[in-house]
């Protein structure tokens, strides 16, 4: 895949503890080092995805699995760093792999891109950012009324510069020379993850791969809430069958706009479609396996979903994660890319679309070395009736190595309800995709970027 010669006969190194030195990284002090090789490792999952492709090298695959403790003296926490080391045909790269929901990384989900970097050959990295468990009740507050500081920073940042740094040391420990490479890998909050990298550590990745990020945090926590205070404010709450109307109805209105009706909404700003509109009527509902009247309840909730609060919080700061100053990880070389499903049900595409327009205002060459891909009737990192980039970590490296910019990305959805899979092409913000008006609407050369 790549042009690299991989390291096919690198003598393999010891995997034990005594074979790799603490780490040394300031302000951190190293608690403990274990490594475990593991034998016979396989991909668990067979799946083009958005983290990249299933690996040709998928089955029997061996790595050192290296965990590292650490903490901060005086705040009382406990950090996990864990690197994955294959012992074969390392590639000379290291990729980062981030979290999820509000997990910083290494926990069950991610142990898929995490086997699927080694088994192409990265040296791969997750860290837990010294969270005591998957649920921020757990440890987001001291007491009442008062942020856990220290744990907040970790997961927020700190987390993610101590734990490349400590991967990079044991790279260099165990295959004598530091990778040429590094790359991060994440969505939503593995997105924000990238996103804070490139704000504030911008010399640790030559490359990032930040999708659907969950930044932006003082709005996005208003704005996550809002749709639930507006019902909340009319003590009325419209059945699900209700909304689901609505949503099918606005698709219906705007799908013809970008020139292909297709169920995909690929010309969002052309799209305005007004709820108040079906206020009365009626329609099958399988909640009350009846038929019922669109509420004005119903509609304002939609309404409500689909503009968003101006809300504001100041709580968020240390996590928001929405410094538009790119400049530095721009004179380091980085290279940005980001997706976001325009179906996104969780965290609203126009947030990323935001921040991007903020970085554009800074720099108008933005392009050069960031670049942004709305990705019509994609759910949240994947899911719902859209395409799926294809391979867009693996542009990510082209870019980074050779130069090759990705000018446009291709995606592969499921099939529409004629059973044809849809091929779609993915344009960088601004640019949108256009059907060129002849030929199958399924084939890539059928779509052009305007
Ligand atoms: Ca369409």
């Amino acid at each position: 895949m790549h042009s690299q010669t991989p390291i096919s006969a690198y003598p393999v190194r010891d995997c034990s503890p005594a074979a790799i030195p603490f780490p040394s990284v300031f302000g951190a002090e190293i608690i403990s080092i274990t490594a475990n090789r593991v034998d016979d490792a396989s991909i668990p999952i067979a799946a083009e995805n958005p983290f990249g492709r299933r690996p040709e090298n998928a089955e029997n695959f061996s790595y050192c699995n290296v965990t590292v403790s650490h903490t901060h003296p005086g705040w009382g926490d406990t950090l996990r760093t864990q690197v994955w080391l294959p012992t074969e045909n390392w590639n000379r790269r290291m990729q980062g792999i981030g979290g999820a929901g509000m997990v910083a990384g290494l926990f069950p989900w991610n142990e898929f891109p995490m086997y699927s970097a080694v088994g192409q050959g990265y040296a791969a990295m997750t860290v837990d950012g010294g969270l005591p468990s998957w649920t921020t009740e757990d440890w987001a507050l001291l007491s009442p009324g008062n942020v856990n500081k220290y744990l907040l920073e970790d997961f927020a940042s700190r987390s993610l510069a101590d734990g490349t740094l400590i991967a990079k040391s044991v790279i260099e420990s165990f295959y004598g020379e530091a990778p040429q490479y590094s790359y991060w890998a994440g969505c939503s909050q593995g997105g924000r993850q990238g996103m804070m990298l490139a704000q504030k550590y911008p010399t640790l990745y030559d490359g990032i791969h930040a999708s659907a990020p969950a930044f932006n945090w003082n709005h996005q926590i208003v704005g996550n809430f809002w749709p639930q205070q507006v019902m909340n404010e009319m003590e009325e709450y419209p059945r699900p069958c209700e909304l689901q109307a609505l949503t099918d109805a606005a698709i219906e209105a705007c799908d013809g706009l970008d020139g292909v009706k297709d169920g995909l909404i690929s010309d969002m700003d052309a799209c305005y479609f007004d709820p108040f509109t079906l206020v009365g009527k009626r329609i099958g509902c399988p909640d009350v396996r009846g038929r019922i009247p669109i509420s004005q309840a119903a509609a304002i909730i939609a309404d409500a979903v689909w503009t968003g609060s101006n809300g504001n919080s100041p709580e968020y700061g240390m996590i928001d994660t929405y410094d538009p100053d790119l400049s530095a990880f721009r004179k380091a070389g980085g290279k940005l890319v980001t997706f976001h499903g325009l179906a996104d049900e969780i965290l609203p595409f126009g947030n990323t679309r935001n921040y991007y327009e903020e970085v554009t205002k800074r720099d108008p060459d933005v392009a050069d070395f960031y670049r942004y891909f709305e990705t019509p009737g994609l759910g949240h990192c994947g899911g719902n009736i859209g395409p799926v980039p294809n391979g867009i970590f693996e542009r990510l490296v082209d870019w980074v190595e050779h130069g090759k910019t990705p000018e446009s990305l291709t995606a592969t959805g499921p099939p529409d309800k004629r059973g044809k899979v849809r091929n779609r092409i993915l344009c960088p913000y601004p640019q949108k995709a256009k059907y060129d008006g002849k030929g199958d609407v399924n084939a890539y050369d059928s779509w052009s970027c305007h």
